[in-house]
C-alpha cells in the first residue's frame, strides 16, 4: 500500500512532507531504475575492495602501499555511500524553492552522495598525488579545494530556501573545482614527468578530468538543477561515471603500480623532494 503510494508520489514528483525513512527506502525500490542504479554500485564496489586487497597483497614499498591504502578507500566508502543511500538513510524528499522548475514539488536529493565524495575523492587526488611525485604544499591545497567542492556542492543540493542561493553554492562549488583541475592539469602533470611517471599519470589525468567534469554538468542537468533529466536517469549518470572515476581508475592505476613498484619506491623520498621547488620540506 505504502509502496504504492510512494511509487504514484515519486512518479509525479509530488511527494507528502517529512517522509519517514520507511517511506523514502519503498520509494526508492519502487523506482527499479534508480534502485538498480545504486545495487550495480553496491555490488561493484564489493568486488572492488576483494580484487584490490588482493592485488596489493605483496606490495611492500611503503610509497606503493600508502597508494594501495588510498585507492581501496575508494570502493569502501563507495560501498558505504551506496548502502546509505539504498536503505534511505541519506537520501531526503526536499521541497524545490520559487523559481525551480519543480517549484513546490518535493525531489529526491540524495545528499549522501555529496557528503561521502567528500572521503572518496580526496582518496583518489592523494594516490593520483602520490603517483605524480606531488609535495606537500600541492597534496593539501588539492585535497582542500576538493572537500570544499564537495562540501559546498552538498549545500547547493540542500539550499531550500532561495533557488537564487542554490546556484550561487554551485558556483562557489566550481571555483574549488577549477583549483582542483589547474593542480591535476598543469602542476602534478609537469612533477610526474620528473617523477617519471609521466605515461600512466596522464591517462588517469585524462580519465579523472574528463569524468570528473560529467558531475557538474549532471548536477546542473538533473533534477536538482534545471530538471531536465528525471532523477532516475541522473543517477545512473552517476553511478556510471563512479564505476569508470572510481573502480576503473583504481584498477589501472594499482595494476600499474604492482608492475612498478620500483619506480615507485625509487621516486626520490618523501613528499616534496620529487617535485619542482617550493614547497614543504620531506616529512617521511
Ligand atoms: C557538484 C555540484 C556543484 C559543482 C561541482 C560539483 C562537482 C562534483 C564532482 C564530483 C566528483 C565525484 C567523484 C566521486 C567518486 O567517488 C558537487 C556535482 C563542481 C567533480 C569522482
Amino acid at each position: 500500500m505504502i509502496e504504492t503510494a510512494a511509487a504514484d508520489a515519486l512518479a509525479s514528483g509530488m511527494v507528502p512532507l517529512e517522509m519517514t525513512q520507511t517511506e523514502v527506502f519503498q520509494a526508492i525500490q519502487a523506482d527499479s531504475l534508480l534502485s538498480a542504479s545504486l545495487w550495480i554500485n553496491i555490488a561493484l564496489a564489493g568486488l572492488s575492495i576483494l580484487l584490490f586487497v588482493y592485488m596489493g597483497r605483496n606490495v611492500e614499498a611503503p610509497r606503493a602501499q600508502l597508494i594501495f591504502v588510498a585507492a581501496l578507500m575508494v570502493p569502501l566508502v563507495s560501498i558505504s555511500s551506496y548502502t546509505g543511500l539504498i536503505s534511505g538513510l541519506t537520501v531526503s524528499f526536499l521541497e524545490m524553492p520559487a523559481g525551480h522548475a519543480l517549484a513546490g514539488q518535493e525531489v529526491l536529493t540524495p545528499w549522501g552522495r555529496y557528503l561521502t565524495w567528500a572521503l572518496s575523492t580526496p582518496m583518489i587526488l592523494i594516490a593520483l598525488g602520490l603517483l605524480a611525485g606531488t609535495n606537500v604544499t600541492k597534496l593539501f591545497t588539492a585535497v582542500t579545494a576538493d572537500i570544499g567542492m564537495c562540501v559546498t556542492g552538498l549545500a547547493a543540493a540542500l539550499t531550500t530556501s532561495s533557488y537564487m542561493l542554490r546556484w550561487v553554492w554551485y558556483v562557489i562549488s566550481c571555483a574549488f573545482f577549477v583549483v582542483v583541475l589547474y593542480i591535476l592539469l598543469a602542476e602534478w602533470a609537469e612533477d610526474a614527468e620528473a617523477a617519471g611517471t609521466a605515461e600512466i599519470f596522464n591517462t588517469l589525468k585524462v580519465l579523472t578530468v574528463v569524468l570528473w567534469l560529467g558531475y557538474p554538468i549532471f548536477w546542473a542537468l538533473g533534477a536538482e538543477g534545471l530538471a531536465v533529466l528525471d532523477v532516475a536517469i541522473t543517477s545512473w549518470a552517476y553511478s556510471g561515471m563512479d564505476i569508470i572515476a572510481k573502480y576503473l581508475f583504481a584498477f589501472l592505476l594499482l595494476r600499474w603500480v604492482v608492475d612498478n613498484e620500483r619506480t615507485i619506491a625509487d621516486m626520490a623520498s618523501g613528499l616534496g623532494s620529487a617535485s619542482r621547488g617550493g614547497g614543504a620540506p620531506a616529512d617521511d
